[in-house]
């Protein structure tokens, strides 16, 4: 098969779809130039002396990783000089990061999880970044929080990285979603999956069942139907899948069909599931609804959820059609 690059991808798709005008193009490049340095970095281990905790905590209370503000200052690095951002937001930082005034601004806001996964990373379990583009709204001066609070429908791009066994690129800018493999001898990211379509069944879940005690009654009833398998309502047997890294997990959805899951439970009311809205949630949503699938809150359409807050949590339910919107039907039911 001819390979394709991700910038003749690009060029071709703003010729085709005019959806990538050439800011965006330097964008989303810039952003797959940042994760190849962090797939570098990942791949060293403990040879690059970059496992282990950094002595920090972020905004969400979790222990940073060296790894996990590395990659942050990778992605700030790579973008703030480019003339194509308005400002920066990430899991890492409690606050946005507007361009430095020595560069000029952009009507682009980038979003990331630089390294989504921590808990896996010094056990060697494949991680990714994750990462999705706003527009600056019309005349905004000094970019704020609030410019930031848009429903994921507002979404112009979104994209993941995944460092596994191969380095992996997914990405939509609303006309499918195609995977990039990186190319390490010859450092170029090369088109390997083009419109990656999710099947509307699945016979495979993935959820953290420790939490089972905690669920409300719908999670409850649509996980024990799936374990009761062919001789229960169901009448097909399922399998489980539960990696940690949520890129890891969403990415076997993308390849092969499967339905996600991390619930809102009943140990915190105020907290209504561990993932965020923003930068996690959305930037996946859009990619599984480019893919043929779907994504809800257990309520409402993933994309629709108006934020409140930059680094506010959701409950997520995405992947295989079918099997959201029967989960989502218990929820209302
Ligand atoms: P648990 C990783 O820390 C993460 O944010 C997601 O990537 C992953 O799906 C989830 O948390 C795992 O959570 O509670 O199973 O450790």
């Amino acid at each position: 098969m001819k390979r394709v690059s991700l910038t003749q991808y690009l060029v071709e798709e703003q010729r085709l779809n005019n959806s990538i005008p050439a800011e965006l193009r330097l964008l989303i490049e810039v952003v797959a130039r940042a994760c190849k340095t962090i797939s570098h970095a990942v791949g060293k281990g403990a040879l690059g002396e970059v496992l282990g905790s950094a002595g920090s905590e972020n905004i969400q209370g979790e222990v940073q990783k060296k790894l996990d503000i590395l990659s942050n200052e990778i992605l700030l690095e790579a973008n703030e000089w480019g003339g194509h951002l308005a400002a920066m937001a990430s899991e890492e930082m409690e606050t946005i990061h507007p361009i430095p005034n020595r560069y000029p601004m952009g009507e682009y806001m980038l979003l990331f999880d630089p390294l989504d996964g921590s808990s896996n990373i010094d056990v060697n379990v494949s991680i990714g970044t994750i990462f999705s583009v706003l527009k600056a709204p019309e005349g905004m001066a000094a970019p704020t929080e609030q410019d930031f609070l848009q429903p994921g429908s507002k979404q112009v791009a979104a994209g993941y990285a995944v460092y596994g066994p191969q380095t992996v690129l997914v990405l939509t800018t609303g006309n499918g979603v195609n995977c990039f493999t990186l190319d390490r001898e010859m450092g170029s990211w090369v088109l390997t999956q083009r419109n990656m379509q999710i099947p509307a069944d699945t016979k495979e879940f993935a959820i953290n069942t420790s939490n089972s005690r905690h669920w409300y009654p719908p999670v409850t009833r649509y996980v024990d139907e799936m374990l009761a398998g062919v001789t229960g309502p169901r009448q097909k047997d399922f399998n489980m899948r539960w990696i940690a890294s949520m890129v890891t997990d969403v990415h076997r959805i993308l390849c092969r069909g499967g339905i996600f899951m991390y619930p809102a439970d009943k140990r915190d009311t105020e907290k209504p599931g561990k993932l965020r809205l923003m930068y996690e949630a959305n930037p996946m949503s859009f990619i599984v609804e480019q893919a043929g699938g779907a994504s809800t809150d257990g309520k409402q359409r993933m994309l629709d959820v108006q934020p409140t807050a930059l680094h506010q949590r959701v409950a997520v339910f995405l992947g295989s059609k079918n099997e959201v919107e029967r989960v989502t039907r218990y929820h209302q039911e």
